[in-house]
């Protein structure tokens, strides 16, 4: 099998997605999500200037050299824009691969682990008491695990709380608007929920938090240790974690279960947290962790040290990689939890899945390969909209993590 043609498909059906598309001398075609939020421009110029081209000819079965070619043999190692477009490519490969074989991508990864998968949900409000509400709504709909965000008393913007009723979506359209945080009023606030929800729904129900990178290492253990006696599943992203070795503080002083890698790329982003068991979950996705062939190392190497995945799912990031996600998951043995934030409807227009939600889990079918298709009609009626993350300031002014 040849490779004859690929495409890069951006198309904005609410939002933004960046799809590739790569098709072989066989007819056969497989797709893969490219999708960086607020980012999605450069991805889609590394894939067509430098990537694409590159493709044409080689043999889509070879996926381990083709993954090897994009990553080693570019000389420029790393980074978020050239791993999302190499998980691109990687997983369009692993869909072609399916579908030739006319068998389910899990079936690939050594085949069935499990029949279900745990997935957790959000619950967001704009005050403890609409926060609590939602959580009653979201168990009332069969989720075993829910993430709770809530606006937090002086604090105009608390990352996760939509601004109105629709669902919440961090990126506005244009450039980056500007975000207050305060740290203190958090940390003082986050404890007391906490211990509300627990009192209102009991201990039969995961609970999840993100803390959204922004603690300091003594501010994040002082969090997962004032939250230790409400069992969270995890507390998600206390710190950034570019410095790895800052997770000692927090796992040091306590038993909170630790989630991380959202923003990572590669395996080196998580060496000295997995060998020194700082954390519990791992949470690069697919899409931004150089595909499947690099997550089978990833989780593997976790595995072996009692850390499961956790992948990343917001809604930016697209049907092809929680399908993706979904198989993967179905076939691992150290698979934690999947985050689910379910798509609009409109990008179901443009997107035709192949998973479901039943009462708190989630299930992929056996269509072959991935098992996601692209309209590429539809995409077309939904040009890309210029749409960025925010930007986040102390009180006193100062840039902070967003
Ligand atoms: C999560 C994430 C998201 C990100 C978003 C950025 O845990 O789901 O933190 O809400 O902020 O995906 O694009
Ligand atoms: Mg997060």
């Amino acid at each position: 099998m040849k490779i004859t043609e690929a495409k890069v498909i951006l198309s904005c059906p609410g939002r933004n997605f960046v799809t590739l598309k790569i098709m072989t001398d066989e007819g056969i075609y497989g797709l893969g999500d490219a999708t960086l939020n607020g980012m999605e421009k450069a991805v889609v110029a590394y894939l067509e200037n430098y990537c694409i081209p590159a493709l044409i000819g080689k043999d889509p079965c070879r996926i381990e050299d083709i993954w090897h070619y994009f990553y080693r043999g570019v000389y420029w190692l790393r980074g978020s824009v050239s791993l999302t477009a190499i998980s691109a490519i990687d997983m369009a490969l692993w869909d072609i691969k399916g579908k030739s074989l006319n068998t389910p991508l899990y079936n690939l990864l050594g085949g069935k682990s499990r029949d279900r998968i745990l997935v957790y949900c959000h619950a967001n409000g704009k005050d403890a008491e609409e926060t609590i509400d939602k959580v009653g709504e979201k168990i009332s709909k069969g989720f075993r695990a829910v993430r709770v965000q809530s606006g937090v008393p002086g604090i105009e913007d608390a990352y996760g709380v939509p601004k109105d009723d629709r669902p919440y979506e961090p990126a506005a359209k244009g450039l980056a608007h500007e975000e207050t945080w305060d740290t203190t009023k958090y940390l003082n606030f986050l404890p007391l929920l906490f211990r509300k929800v627990r009192d209102v729904y009991g201990e039969n129900v995961h609970l999840l938090h993100d803390a959204h990178h922004r603690c300091t290492p003594v501010e994040g253990a002082r969090l997962a240790k004032e939250l230790e006696p409400f069992h969270l599943f995890w507390l998600e992203d206390p710190v950034t974690g570019e410095l790895q070795e800052s997770l000692r503080l927090i796992r040091h002083h306590s038993t909170t279960p630790i989630a991380i890698g959202e923003v990572y790329n590669t395996i080196f982003d998580h060496t000295t947290l997995i060998t020194e068991q700082l954390i519990d979950y791992i949470r690069m996705p697919l899409v931004h962790g150089g595909g499947i062939t690099h997550m089978l190392k990833v989780a593997a190497m976790a595995s072996v040290y009692h850390i499961n995945t956790g992948f990343h799912g917001a809604t930016d990031l697209s049907p092809v990689n929680l399908a993706a996600a979904l198989h993967f998951n179905t076939a691992i043995n150290n698979f934690g939890i999947q985050e689910y934030m379910p798509h609009q409807d409109i990008v179901h227009e443009v997107f035709s899945i192949n998973y479901r939600y039943d009462d708190g889990f989630m299930f992929v079918d056996d269509s072959p390969g991935i098992g996601v298709d692209i309209d590429e009609k539809k995409a077309a009626e939904y040009p890309y909209e210029m749409a960025s993350l925010p930007v986040n300031r102390k009180t006193d002014g100062t840039i902070f993590y967003w």
